[in-house]
């Protein structure tokens, strides 16, 4: 069964832009209703959407991400995902929500923890570059991989199944597959 409490509390913590604050913490506030569903994302709003997240990512305010920033950033975003069952997208007009089909509504296991950090730090450097740094530039990059992975038709705008397969990227920070 899922509880519809968890879920508002993790909602609320995105909403928050606390991506780093546990369940426990979490403040009060609106969680989303229906209207806020994403009907399509633009290129445009993708490039909005990726500068949020970078900033919110580069807790030290370097103007990079290094592996530890990235690797936290992969966990968040997946342990959220997984809360929520949906992932945030901030295009610009505020947050809005795409669903994700599994909704399993509990938190990662140690195991997937383990998995998903051991990841995001070997994917780290294909998107660092010489530096071994991840720079504004380069997460939009990343992001524009994972959008264009998911635009099926090539049309520069994501709906319907290619925002399904994009927020499943979303919430692992992969394009791969
Ligand atoms: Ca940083
Ligand atoms: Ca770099």
């Amino acid at each position: 069964m899922i509880s519809i409490a968890l879920k508002t509390t993790a909602a609320v913590i995105a909403a928050a832009g606390l991506a780093y604050t546990s369940a426990e913490e979490a403040v009060s506030g609106e969680a989303y209703g229906a209207e806020s569903r994403l009907k399509s994302l633009t290129e445009e709003a993708l490039g909005v959407h990726a500068q949020t997240v970078f900033h919110r990512a580069d807790r030290d305010q370097s103007g990079s991400l290094d592996n530890n920033e990235y690797a936290a950033l992969s966990i968040a975003s997946a342990e959220l995902a997984r809360l929520n069952g949906f992932v945030v997208i901030e295009g610009g007009n505020g947050p809005t929500t795409v669903s994700l089909s599994e909704t399993a509504s509990s938190a990662l296991s140690p195991a997937e923890h383990v998995r998903i950090d051991a990841v995001a730090r070997s994917t780290f450097y294909l998107h660092a570059g010489n530096d071994g740094r991840i720079d504004e530039n380069e997460f939009a990059n990343a992001q524009r991989a994972m959008f264009e992975v998911a635009d099926f038709n090539s049309n520069g705008v994501l709906k319907r199944g290619e925002l399904a397969v994009f927020a499943r990227r979303q919430a692992l920070m992969s394009a791969g597959v």
